[in-house]
């Protein structure tokens, strides 16, 4: 079941392709062709861009599920991102711009950036953090949250950064899982206008916890917090007494960086653990070839550094290429939804990442908030996290890009540490909804169950078929869960967990996760398309579609509809959007109940969580972990209106 594809294809402008890496798509497929006849050849290549101490002897190891990269290299990958800029001629540029949500702003050069994370590594050396100790993070969107993971990486300590959105549950379970027994963290950060208040979720967390043996609070916000004597220390106090001087030591390749938490179809979270070499020169050469970063770009990644992106497109893959990015502590819409627009037209951002949760809420918003900003300064946007819808698509692209602009939709997971799939902006004719093709060196794969390779537009599980530099490594302490979820479906490949289809062109379109896909008398249907579809409608500002069991389907379709500003919740307009569905799909995925929802239930990085949606429909209440939610009102707002039924 799949939409029709329309024939609205952007081929590269002329203006971006002659400035570009890779200028044409005939190049990208020359490339691509010969990156994966020879992987290693090329990913060495890449890798001798980046700051080694002592070469590789071999470029990879692998024996599936387990690689190792550039064997015997060592490295510290704080000399690629610092070091190597703060004593060239990058020395006074600047390294990061920060806006706090108030309005404050900061700029850092690499020099001072370089200055701050030995400052700061001498600090942690002197609360006693060694080479694989795991450090817990929980900050703010402020530059010592950077700062923090990169004194950590200069160590050879492993960073695991908790968003600041979770709770002390969250921290607790993850301080016991890593073993982590030093906190980073800030009295509070900007949200909304509100206070977070960090350090008290942080004390929360470890309550009676004596395990803890440092906890360093970075004042942000300036409210009271409790300080326990011995344990809890002011970062400002402890930098005033530190060096600036930090000699940075080598690691090896495969020396762990760090621990992300993700969470997984089912049960706790899983911890990601990426190690050093490889996953820099993963986040280096694809902000090089997909970002097509240059000296003279701002560059801005609305991501947080709680989740991949931020650590693979604020921290490690900007910093290594030595461009200047924006960082933005607060929300989208603060004070209102203009605040984006006028920090790209303030700071003159050239290139600009972001989500399309995102995305829909400023179209939600209404166009007024763009109209009066110039977004001029950009070339450049991209779009990851999940299936771009085309209207989100058009919108961004028309609005946010002027029509001018390339659209990167990039596709990859915590797990791969760096985009997978891509447009190059100068060489891929883009499509509204498909991430395209894959990236150098990345051998993507539709198969079906037998492990066959999928036909043309034919649905299956997303594959990668060799070892990348930038995967990850391990679930941390768990291998086998980490063999069981990514290396048991087909012998020897990565399973992403992806459904997705390839169109004739090769474009890849990702259908949503495995556990999204429906099954409808027998036909398969993405919860993803169904979405789409329903977004597509003038009405509709966002839309999540989940399965129900039901006797003579098999499963049937539940649509969950916020609408836009101005349409009212009626039976019109609900059969309306039954009948758009049927028409845009087919009758199959016409939803067989459509609930007007005043919101979606989200994490905290914005992704709908159906598994939720799933529950309620099926058992009327909702009952599992709710940690993840952002918001919980949303849920019990859905269940009254659905019992009232
Ligand atoms: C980077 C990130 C990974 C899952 C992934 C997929 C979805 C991400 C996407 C996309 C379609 C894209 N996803 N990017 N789906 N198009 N461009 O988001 O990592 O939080 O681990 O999520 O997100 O389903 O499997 P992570």
């Amino acid at each position: 079941m799949s939409q029709k594809p329309s024939p609205d294809i952007y081929k590269p402008s002329k203006e971006f392709s002659k400035q570009a890496r890779i200028s044409s798509l005939a190049e990208y497929k020359r490339m691509w062709q010969e990156s994966i006849a020879q992987p290693e050849k090329f990913w060495a290549e890449q890798a001798q861009e980046l700051t080694w101490r002592e070469p590789w002897k071999k470029v990879l190891e692998w024996k599936a599920p387990d690689a190792k990269w550039f064997v015997g290299g060592k490295l510290n990958i704080t000399e690629s991102c610092l070091d190597r800029h703060a004593t060239g001629p990058r020395k006074n540029k600047a390294a990061i711009i920060f806006e706090g949500e108030p309005g404050d702003r900061r700029t850092l050069t690499y020099a001072q950036l370089h200055k701050e994370v030995c400052q700061f590594a001498n600090v942690l050396i002197g609360q006693g953090v060694k080479s694989k100790d795991r450090v817990l993070i929980y900050m703010p969107m402020i530059p010592e949250a950077a700062i923090a993971m990169l004194a950590c990486a200069r160590l050879g300590a492993v960073h695991s950064v908790v968003f600041g959105g979770f709770s002390a549950e969250s921290i607790a379970d993850r301080l016991s899982d890593s073993g982590a027994v030093h906190i980073i963290t800030a009295d509070g950060g900007w949200r909304r206008g509100k206070v977070v208040p960090l350090k008290d979720n942080v004390d929360e967390a470890i309550k009676g916890n004596r395990e803890i043996k440092s906890v360093i609070v970075y004042q942000r916000t300036g409210q009271q917090v409790a300080m326990q004597k011995d344990r809890d220390h002011w970062w400002h106090e402890l930098t005033a007494t530190a060096s600036s001087r930090h000699q940075a030591k080598a690691f090896d390749s495969e020396h762990p960086l760090f621990i992300l938490y993700t969470s997984g179809s089912t049960g706790k979270p899983k911890g990601i653990l990426h190690t050093t070499g490889g996953y820099l020169t993963g986040t280096y050469t694809t902000c090089k070839y997909i970002f097509d970063m240059r000296d003279d770009d701002i560059y801005w990644c609305t991501a947080d550094v709680g989740w991949i992106t931020g650590h693979s497109y604020i921290v490690y893959g900007p910093l290594a290429m030595g461009v200047t990015q924006v960082i933005y502590e607060g929300a989208p819409n603060f004070p209102d939804f203009g605040r984006f627009w006028k920090m790209i037209e303030d700071h003159g951002v050239t290139i600009f990442y972001t989500a399309p949760t995102a995305i829909r809420a400023f179209i939600k918003a209404g166009d007024a908030f763009v109209e009066n900003h110039d977004l001029s300064s950009l070339r450049l946007l991209g779009s990851v996290g999940e299936p771009i819808n085309p209207e989100a698509w058009r919108w961004y692209h028309q609005k946010i890009g002027g029509g001018r602009c390339p659209i990167v939709d990039t596709w990859w997971q915590t797990e791969t540490g760096a985009i997978m799939i891509s447009p190059l902006p100068g060489a891929t004719p883009l499509e509204p909804g498909t991430a395209t093709l894959p990236f150098f060196g990345v051998d993507a794969a539709i198969l079906d169950d037998s492990g066959k390779e999928c036909k043309a537009n034919e649905q299956g599980r997303l594959v990668i078929r060799k070892p990348w530099p930038s995967m990850t490594r391990t679930i941390y302490g768990d291998k086998a869960r980490f063999k069981k979820t990514y290396w048991s479906d087909y012998e020897g490949l990565y399973t992403a967990g992806d459904s997705a289809r390839r169109d004739k062109r090769g474009n890849f379109w990702i259908v949503g996760r495995l556990d999204d896909v429906l099954n409808v008398s027998g036909h398969r249907l993405g919860t993803a398309e169904v979405e789409s579809a329903l977004v597509g409608h003038k009405a509709v500002a966002e839309a999540a579609v989940v399965g129900r069991p039901d006797d003579l389907k098999g499963q049937a379709v539940v649509a969950f509809v916020t609408l836009k500003a101005g349409f009212d919740e009626t039976p019109t307009l609900q059969k309306e959007l039954r009948d758009h569905v049927g028409k845009v799909i087919g009758a199959i995925a016409k939803p067989d109940d459509l609930h007007f929802a005043p919101a979606l239930p989200k994490t905290r990085s914005g992704k709908i969580i159906r598994r939720l949606l799933k529950e309620l429909v099926t058992t009327g209440s909702v009952s599992g972990n709710l940690t993840t939610l952002e918001d919980f009102s949303v849920i019990e707002s859905l269940q009254q209106r659905l019992a009232k039924r």
